[in-house]
């Protein structure tokens, strides 16, 4: 930038000419018209533009505050109590944390992180974040994880978590109960809404969030507000790609009812964010370029009389040469390297600070830290139109912790403070508490007529109450749908469907039913079509904001593409991050909104658990009700699309999750029978539960539901087809699921016809379900030794039944492995371990070995091995049914 003292008159013309625009520019914005002064610079650039003269592109603005202090919106508060408030829980966050390592070495917990973002959350618990109540629906907090010591800290002076409590931070297996180690609602129902500890996942959910709540007010489903969500980032964090992947959608949907607030401590665990760049002015460069209002809270009040000397730009300019690493140094080093090394640039700079002592220097604080600044900035974003607003505030890594620990790259994982360092926070704060308290680190509550504590609730009355908070607001749904689901139960008669054209039928007609109809939220990552779900664009419409501003295409079809502001399917394009974000706005929304909105996620099932398990995770960890439906799923049942597309994974990455329930289904009924059980327990009865459930593309007859099968079908399994006759000395109970059941049932023909052999066929719906049946049994069995003991189902189905136990499924064989120890002589195995291939069904289906032959034969074997058949019947098996030794083992090749 020109100053005036690079224009010499008359050496170089045009630096003369520059600073007679600039003096022009200057005079517009003295008589204070900054309206003016905006209009004309974009004039010119238009005017640039048309006369085609290129205009520099710059995505940052100078390394100074965006809101210049002449234009804060003053500080509407009692700074003095307010500090003191802060003081108070900063205090007793260290000592929750000081004191949980004491009395167990290595429990871990952060200082640091929170001594930076204190001054931010503390203005936005005074005066910003209001609670939900029963008139206003309040603002959703998405509090930086590794923060959490400072919440609960809050939370002990609001008397809603006792001592105990936070004495047990980190133990919560302790009587009386503890505090999680971080934001989990399905650790402190009451309490944490929103998991963050994950980096990326709070600021994505927290974008799908605020997007949700404008899908509810377009639809009618809530009453429109000014709500806000507000997510709290780390600096580090912004390198996850959830974290600014989904940006952009924010600023084309105008979520100004979202804000960001980036924790710029310009480091993360290991050391500098950019020890050799500007994080701030990256991100700044970032979000401005996806049309976010961004606002830079960098520097604090102590330096403005600074800038306000700074006419010529001079320190601005200054100020952004200096990469974060050396920033991070000052903050560790004494006023006069301060001066030498910001000030000491320039001579002219160096004025300017002269009446300066080190001290002062040393002390100037930072934006994040300055409550003046930063209210300003909450109050700019929440009262800017139009689009999201991220504040970047500059703050300090272990503020207030004491030398040893202030910016030092170690500070992240400090969890103990020696003597001094507690006594230096005492005084540095001016903490009113005894020496003996701060050397054992005592929790300190003052009385609750204490002028700050009755400051800090008199805050919160006025913003409606306690945040974070969690309560579910939603009344139970009540209907019945057993009728609604019944047409799915009688078959398909003769006609030829997949299991997602049967689902999507049902989904069409959930959509119209009465009751839930308007709840249904159909989410789809541009898959729609796979999944012959394009009925559904006319039907309800695809969600948009702004309607349809343009005539479709296929206008003229039956099903073109309709968008409509009350469109109910969310079409996220191509983000299965996005999408399962969504999903978890819509099935948390009975406790955030008290609105039971059903989502149902339908997606390539490959690219659900592979892609996106950690979001499910916190699905889980946010008490998700809905549904995940995973399509064109099974490793052989996809033919053609190989190895990256075709799943046989899904329902083993759905294992782990424990409030989730993960079904294979073969045939319409057993899917209606999940769902209609499914939204029943979750929303009727209120169960934290979420499923999965995979639907294939291959076109088959739905037989009509067998009697007696509804518990089977929903515990796991159940015999679908016994054996023709029950007398053969050969028998086998065969195990199938999916579209596989259908490969045993052809199996089951071929044993009979063939060899003789009597099978039971049983569809497996749930090698999960199984699985967690039996684990429980056992578990009862081992604590109650002298009882009765519990069978598992898998084992109360199997009694008695006769022959050798065969399963195949489209999945790892790790499945029916699983649940093979309680059957009566354990299960041979059969399932699509490898990589995938681009085949055709038959093929993939020998390639894997989980076709009828195979099945076949693999009972054949396993029947020779029990000693019932001779061998000279599996040779001959080997020929009939063309079973190629040789082959290649599809695990490895
Ligand atoms: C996905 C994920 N990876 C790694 C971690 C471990 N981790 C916890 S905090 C942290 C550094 C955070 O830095 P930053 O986001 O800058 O936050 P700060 O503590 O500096 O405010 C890391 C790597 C995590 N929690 N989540
Ligand atoms: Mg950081």
């Amino acid at each position: 930038m020109v100053t005036r003292a690079d224009v010499h008159p008359g050496e170089i013309d045009e630096l003369e000419e520059v600073w007679e625009w600039i003096e022009s520019f200057d005079a517009v914005v003295d008589q204070g018209k900054p309206g003016l002064a905006q209009r004309i610079l974009r004039e010119i650039g238009e005017r640039a533009t048309a006369r085609g003269v290129p205009v520099p592109f710059a995505a940052n603005t100078p390394y100074v505050n965006t809101i210049h202090h002449r234009d804060q919106a003053p500080f509407e508060g009692d700074q003095e109590l307010g500090r003191k408030v802060k003081t108070l829980v900063r205090w007793n966050a260290l000592a929750m944390v000081v004191r949980a390592n004491r009395l167990e070495h290595n429990i871990g917990g952060h200082l640091s992180t929170y001594g930076s973002i204190a001054n931010l959350f503390e203005v936005g618990f005074n005066h910003f974040f209001r609670a939900r109540t029963d008139e206003f629906e309040g603002d959703s907090v998405y509090l930086q994880g590794h923060a959490a010591p400072g919440v609960y800290a809050r939370a002990f002076l609001e008397g809603r978590l006792t001592a105990q409590q936070l004495e047990n931070f980190r133990r919560e297996l302790k009587p009386g109960g503890g505090l999680s180690s971080y934001p989990h609602p399905w650790l402190m129902p009451d309490f944490w809404e929103f998991p963050t500890v994950s980096m990326g996942l709070g600021p994505i959910m927290s974008i799908y969030q605020a997007r949700f709540m404008r899908y509810l007010e377009d639809r009618g489903l809530k009453a429109p507000s000014d709500a806000k969500v507000w997510a709290f980032v780390g600096d580090g964090e912004t390198d996850e790609p959830e974290t600014l992947g989904a940006i952009t959608l924010a600023s084309r949907e105008h979520l100004d009812n979202l804000i960001f607030v980036v924790n710029c401590n310009l480091q993360r665990l290991d050391g500098p964010v950019r020890g050799n760049g500007h994080i701030i002015q990256e991100l700044e460069a970032a979000f401005r370029g996806a049309g976010w209002n961004v606002i830079k809270c960098v520097w604090g009040s102590d330096w403005d009389p600074l800038f306000d000397q700074d006419t010529e730009g001079l320190l601005a300019k200054r100020l952004g040469e200096i990469v974060d690493g050396e920033y991070q140094k000052f903050v560790v080093e004494s006023g006069a390297y301060i001066r030498e090394h910001v000030f000491g640039a320039d001579p002219r700079l160096l004025k300017m600070v002269e009446g300066y002592t080190d001290e002062q220097l040393r002390k100037m604080r930072h934006g994040g830290h300055d409550p003046k600044k930063v209210y300003a900035a909450f109050k700019a974003a929440v009262d800017h139109k139009g689009s999201p607003t991220v504040i970047l505030a500059r703050t300090i890594k272990g503020y207030g912790l004491g030398e040893a620990v202030e910016g030092r790259n170690v500070t992240h994982q400090q969890k103990k403070l020696d003597e001094d360092a507690l006594r230096h926070f005492g005084e540095r704060f001016g903490l009113k508490i005894r020496e003996d308290q701060i050397e054992d680190v005592s929790f300190y509550r003052p009385p609750d007529d204490s002028p700050e504590m009755r400051y800090m609730q008199e805050c919160r009355k006025k913003l409606g109450g306690y945040v974070p908070r969690r309560r579910v607001r939603a009344k139970p749904l009540v209907g019945d749908r057993k009728e609604l689901f019944s047409e799915f139960l009688t078959g398909s008669e003769g006609r030829e469907v997949s299991t997602t054209m049967a689902f999507v039928a049902m989904l069409r007609k959930m959509l119209r039913d009465p009751e839930i109809g308007k709840l249904i939220v159909p989410i789809v990552p541009d898959e729609a079509r796979t999944f012959g779900m394009e009925s559904l664009f006319r039907l309800v419409g695809i969600y948009s904001s702004q309607g349809q501003l343009y005539e479709p295409v296929d206008m003229n079809t039956l099903l073109y593409y309709k968008e409509a502001k009350n469109g109910q399917i969310l079409e996220e394009g191509i983000t299965e991050a996005g999408s399962i974000s969504s999903f978890i706005a819509a099935g948390t929304a009975y406790a955030n909104y008290g609105i039971n909105t059903i989502p149902f996620f339908i997606y390539y099932s490959m690219f659900g658990f592979q892609r996106v398990a950690d979001l499910i995770w916190a699905a889980a960890d946010s008490r998700t009700r809905g549904f995940l439906l995973g399509g064109t799923a099974g490793r052989t049942t996809l033919a053609g699309e190989g190895l990256q597309h075709q799943d046989g994974n899904s329902h083993v990455l759905a294992l782990p999750v424990p409030t989730l329930r993960a079904y294979d289904p073969a045939y319409a009924f057993e899917i209606a029978t999940i769902v209609e059980d499914g939204i029943d327990r979750m929303y009727n009865k209120g169960e934290a539960l979420f499923y999965y459930i995979t639907v294939m593309n291959e076109p088959y007859e739905m037989p009509t539901m067998p009697t007696g099968s509804r518990e089977g079908i929903l515990k796991g399994m159940y015999r679908f087809r016994p054996a023709a006759s029950s007398k053969s000395k050969l028998r086998a109970q065969l195990f199938g699921s999916g579209s596989i059941l259908r490969e045993v049932l052809k199996a089951q023909e071929i044993l009979d016809s063939k060899y003789h052999v009597a099978a039971d066929v049983w569809s497996v719906t749930s090698y999960k379900q199984l699985y967690t049946d039996g684990i429980e049994a056992e578990r009862w069995n081992m604590l109650h030794p002298t009882e009765k003991a519990r069978v598992p189902y898998v084992s109360e189905c199997l009694a008695g039944a006769p022959g050798v136990f065969v399963a195949a499924s489209d999945y790892l064989k790790a499945l029916p492995n699983m649940i093979s120890k309680w059957t009566p002589r354990g299960i041979a195995s059969l399932g699509t371990d490898g990589f995938g291939r681009s085949e055709s069904r038959a093929s993939l289906r020998d390639f894997f070995e989980v076709d009828a032959r195979f099945i076949a034969f693999t009972t054949l074997h396993e029947l020779l091995r029990e000693g019932k058949i001779e061998g000279s019947v599996v040779q001959k098996a080997i020929k009939d049914l063309e079973i190629n030794l040789e082959k290649p083992d599809p695990l490895t090749t």
